[in-house]
């Protein structure tokens, strides 16, 4: 049996990697019946056949498992947003960051564009670094930042997301020079009504896999009880059992550890509101169900 990771699935095969050689697979029928899925990330062992053909029979533990897009096993997220054309919009930065962290995502966030606005990058970028995130500052125009975030991708599985237009494919045509990922302009993107990047794949990159995702701009935020919201913030998460009430939601309730900690400017005021946004729509929704 040989072992690999599933890169491509396209009509019924799967493309499983194994080093530098690639296996073109049907899944045993045994998947069929389970009603099992394969995805791509996941790793697997398979029984070679003719030539690099072969068949899957096993789907090895998952670590982790995202939906949009379907990957198994993500070691990070790399959160692309623009400095400027789109604008970037902080709410759906830390929505992805909740998303992230709660899939069990290692985040890191990319501003790209960075020739927009020169050298000095924009504050609110610093306080994703105080928060303890990683940050990448870059431009596909000035090769700024591309060796510190290609060092990032090395030996891991990493999805690229963000919004349309961020330059998410440039990026990563080049950091690899020759991949040839489809890049747009956004008002052709709007005219064609899609995006530009639509296949699911993982793509080998300076010794790392990569997906390229199409941009989105709104994002649901993920099923997770309002109670558990905070330890996705991670400068929130530290203020647990601060509060005088233990079933404090951090909204209302006297004696909040974490409302005083925004009055003092240790916790940013825009996180806060974007935590409270969030928890409000997570006590909506369990409301209706
Ligand atoms: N000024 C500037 N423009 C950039 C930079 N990187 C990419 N662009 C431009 O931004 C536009 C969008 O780039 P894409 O790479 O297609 O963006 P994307 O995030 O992959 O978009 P989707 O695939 O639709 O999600 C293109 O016109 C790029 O030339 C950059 O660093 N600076
Ligand atoms: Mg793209
Ligand atoms: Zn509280």
């Amino acid at each position: 049996m040989i072992e690999g990771i599933v890169v491509k699935a396209y009509s019924g095969y799967y493309y499983v990697q194994d080093g530098d050689a690639q296996w073109i697979c049907r899944l045993r029928g045994k998947f069929r019946y389970d009603k099992q899925k394969v995805l791509v990330g996941d790793r697997v062992r398979l029984k070679p056949a003719e030539k690099n053909t072969g068949v899957v029979y096993e789907v090895l533990n998952r670590r982790n498992e995202l939906l949009r897009p379907p990957v198994a096993n993500v070691d990070q997220g790399v959160i692309t947003f623009a400095v400027a054309h789109p604008e970037p919009n902080l709410s759906l930065l830390d929505r992805f960051l909740v998303l992230a962290e709660s899939s069990g995502v290692k985040p890191v966030i990319c501003l790209n564009k960075a020739d927009l606005l020169g050298e000095q990058e924009p504050e609110w970028l610093d306080l994703y670094r105080r928060i303890g995130y990683g940050v990448f500052y870059t431009s596909t125009k000035y090769n700024t930042g591309l060796d510190e975030l290609r060092a990032e991708l090395r030996g891991k599985i990493s999805v690229f997301a963000g919004p349309s237009g961020v330059g998410k494919s440039s990026l990563l045509n080049s950091i690899k020079p020759g991949l040839k990922l489809k890049t747009g302009e956004i008002s052709e993107k709007l005219k064609r009504g899609r995006h530009t990047t639509r296949h699911v794949e993982l793509l080998p990159i300076n010794g790392g896999l990569v997906v390229d995702t199409p941009g989105f701009s709104n994002l649901n935020l993920p099923e997770i009880p309002a109670a558990e919201l905070m330890h996705y913030f991670p400068e929130l998460a530290k203020f647990q059992g601060k509060c005088r009430f233990t079933s404090c939601t951090h909204n209302m309730e006297p004696q909040c550890a974490i409302k005083k900690a925004v009055d003092l400017g240790e916790i940013d005021a825009g996180r806060y509101n974007n935590y409270l946004q969030f928890l409000n729509e997570l006590t909506e929704r369990e409301r209706r169900y």
